[in-house]
């Protein structure tokens, strides 16, 4: 999609949250109203075409038509991240969809208890912000192992994670590894999330958004390894890694598509 398209959307999108409303209150007019392009990259999560089946097996129609995002940059520690990531969203009437798909040589998870700290091992994370009127963000991880944790923050910097993570969001996730999980000492190439999260789990929200209107997004990943003296994080955004994940001004403004 070009500038311009983009640009197209986006208008499209404010002239729905205007002038239409929306189809569940004012969070998503508020976001669609609010869409911001010096927030970073634009990016579009078109609605899938069919069912998806959550196998951690990315076969399906949807994640092929899907915008690939590949662009992640390594926050800490300085140097060159060697693996790639790619992650793709896609919606239904029911769910928001997310994949990622790890270049990894040793994959490892933390914990299977949900809601425990992921990541002390490898993690993607998700985080995601809609509505101007209020300081409220999602936190959203799994481990390889398919362990998830899903927090609501009230705002940014409120304390100890474990006073958010008594929210849940009903996410599910299935995760393919490609090599021998928790298992150092040999060579893993990667793993494959395949994450729903149901539309009802998000506060005020009972339906996807509108078509044109946007939410932001954060995408970000915890490599360890075996090797490694502290662990890889890498993110999507493009504009102040130096504030780390819960910077949620710079994440992406993604416009929902049919
Ligand atoms: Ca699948
Ligand atoms: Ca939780
Ligand atoms: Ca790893």
């Amino acid at each position: 999609m070009n500038a311009m398209r983009i640009g197209c959307v986006l208008m499209i999108g404010v002239l729905l949250g205007i002038g239409a409303g929306c189809r569940h209150g004012g969070l998503d007019a508020q976001a669609g109203e609010s869409v911001d392009l010096s927030a970073g990259r634009v990016y579009i999560c078109r609605s899938a075409d069919g069912p998806i089946v959550l196998d951690g097996e990315l076969d399906e129609p949807a994640w092929q038509r899907a915008q690939r995002i590949d662009r992640f940059r390594l926050f800490r520690p300085e140097g060159l991240y060697p693996y790639t990531t790619v992650a793709r969203l896609t919606w239904d009437d029911t769910h928001l969809y997310v994949a990622f798909d790890c270049a990894d040589n040793d994959v490892r998870s933390a914990s299977t208890m949900h809601d425990d700290y992921l990541a002390a091992g490898d993690v993607v994370e998700l985080y995601v912000k809609y509505g101007e009127d209020s300081p409220q963000y999602y936190e959203l991880v799994s481990a390889p192992n398919g362990t998830t944790f899903d927090a609501r923050w009230p705002h940014r910097g409120a304390g100890d994670f474990k006073q958010w993570t008594p929210w849940e969001s009903g996410m599910r996730s299935v995760v393919k590894v490609r090599g021998t999980a928790d298992t150092p000492g040999d060579m893993d190439t990667g793993y494959t999330v395949e994450i729903a999260i149901p539309w009802s789990g998000f506060d005020g929200v009972d339906a996807p958004p509108a078509v044109g209107t946007a939410w932001t997004f954060g995408l970000f990943r915890y490599d360890h390894g075996a090797g490694f003296n502290e662990p890889y994080l890498t993110m999507s955004l493009s504009e102040s890694p130096a504030h780390g994940f819960h910077y949620y001004e710079g994440y992406h403004p993604v416009v929902f598509e049919r």
